[in-house]
């Protein structure tokens, strides 16, 4: 049996108990009356009072009365008890969100993305989907594909402005201005046996794209304790902008003004870990143990403090479609030496004494700093990511979904 963890609300439940949503079709089956919509106050409760109360007129939702075997598979529609038309959408049962119609048909993962303010989430989200859809999709032989109306539209509009219109996300709007839906996608990899490569695996992965004032101070959090108590792993950006020995060593330069000061990232880092241990998610050292990629962005701007064989300044190769191992331990290495040298120890310390599974990233979403006369564009050439794929792989990696090579050797756990 399938569970189901609602992206919107985090509730469990099993995918053959999920209630429907009639779709009000005009035509009934019989030629009876269609269903009206009725006000859904569950749903609307979720979206918030700022939901117009027009909005909050939807389809019926109904329990299926009786399940007849080989019905609530993929794609199989139950039909409405009132107008007798048969729908394929199931909904959360706590929160009536709709679920897309292959939701609710594999596991999934969820990926917490969190950082301050302007730290690049919204830019690093849209570049990595990019991503994974090309270069990393074409290495691991993996797909993505958007599932539901929201991320789908989403995708398109964040495409088109990053790639062709090379603009900059705008900033994303915080919780109390409404509710910002979760991103859902269902990624493909081929299921490795012991000796070869037998079908694909779906995983559906959740990323939320949260405002940074929604992050910034421990009561701001709690709002995505559920989120963050459910997710399978944690990425969180760190903006080197923000942190005060790195503006210092910055060559004056000629690139736009550099950002206001945020939260720090040791606050959130310690805010975030002291809610998922409030949650159940300490081990017996007190550690979380959900994994934690810890990621400084915008290393396009550090290049004068990196030394010219950095790792940081290419992306992994990716040989063979595995997961490289000891890359990622470079990778790691590098940057816990840079924030030492950046007088970060304190914030090295405190993620360290926090988490038990953490592991250090240096990424940039644009490849160039934004133009110094046009802030909020893309540089001229488009985005040319370094390394946004790897937070990411290493947490598919941790479970299972990726082939791992560590010395030149290649396994798959
Ligand atoms: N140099 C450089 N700047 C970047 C990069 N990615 C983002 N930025 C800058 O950071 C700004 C903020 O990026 P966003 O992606 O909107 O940040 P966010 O974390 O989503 O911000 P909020 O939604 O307000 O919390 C952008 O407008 C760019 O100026 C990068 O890869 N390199
Ligand atoms: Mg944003
Ligand atoms: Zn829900
Ligand atoms: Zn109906």
């Amino acid at each position: 049996m399938t569970t189901v963890i609602c992206p919107y609300c985090f509730a469990r439940a099993s995918a053959a108990r999920l209630p429907y949503r009639c779709l009000m079709t005009p035509t009934g089956v019989h030629g009876g009356a269609p269903c009206a919509a009725e006000t859904d106050k569950a749903w609307a409760a979720f979206q918030g009072p700022r939901t117009p109360r027009g909005a909050q007129e939807r389809g019926p939702v109904f329990t299926p009365a009786r399940r007849l075997p080989g019905l609530g598979g993929a794609g199989s529609s139950v039909p409405c008890p009132r107008c007798g038309v048969p729908t394929p959408v199931r909904v959360c049962a706590e929160c009536h969100n709709d679920l897309p119609s292959d939701y609710c048909d594999q596991d999934s993962r969820i990926i917490a993305l969190v950082g301050a303010k302007a730290s690049g989430k919204s830019t690093y989200v849209a570049v990595l989907r990019n991503e994974l859809d090309h270069r990393v999709g074409q290495a691991y032989h993996a797909s993505l594909a958007a599932m539901g109306q929201h991320t789908q539209s989403r995708d398109k509009e964040m495409a088109e402005d990053l790639y062709e219109r090379l603009r900059l996300p705008d900033a994303t709007r915080p919780s109390a201005l409404g509710f910002n839906d979760p991103l859902l996608y269902r990624l493909s990899l081929p299921r490795r046996g012991r000796l070869r490569v037998s079908g694909t695996r779906h995983t559906t992965l959740v990323f939320f794209d949260a405002a940074g004032e929604d992050l910034a101070g421990a009561e701001a959090i709690d709002r995505y304790t559920r989120y963050l108590s459910a997710a399978d792993g944690i990425i969180l950006l760190v903006d080197p902008l923000q942190l005060g020995s790195v503006r210092d060593r910055l060559p004056v330069h000629d690139g736009p003004p550099l950002p206001v000061v945020e939260t720090a990232p040791r606050q959130i880092a310690a805010d975030l870990a002291a809610q998922l241990r409030t949650h159940g998610k300490g081990g017996t050292d007190k550690r979380v143990t959900t994994p934690i990629a810890v990621a400084v962005t915008k290393t396009d701007m550090l290049r004068s403090l990196l030394d010219p064989h950095s790792p940081l300044l290419r992306n992994a190769a990716h040989t063979g479609g595995a997961y490289d191992a000891e890359d990622r331990l470079a990778v790691h290495e590098e940057l816990r030496a840079l924030l030492v040298d950046w007088n970060c120890g304190s914030l090295l310390r405190q993620l360290e004494h926090d988490f038990a599974r953490l592991s250090l990233f240096g990424l940039s979403a644009l490849g160039a700093p934004p133009p110094p006369d046009a802030p909020a564009d893309v540089p001229k050439a488009g985005p040319q990511p370094v390394r946004v794929e790897d937070p990411l792989l290493w947490l598919l990696a941790l479970r299972g979904l990726l082939p791992v090579r560590t010395a030149g050797k290649e396994w798959t756990r």
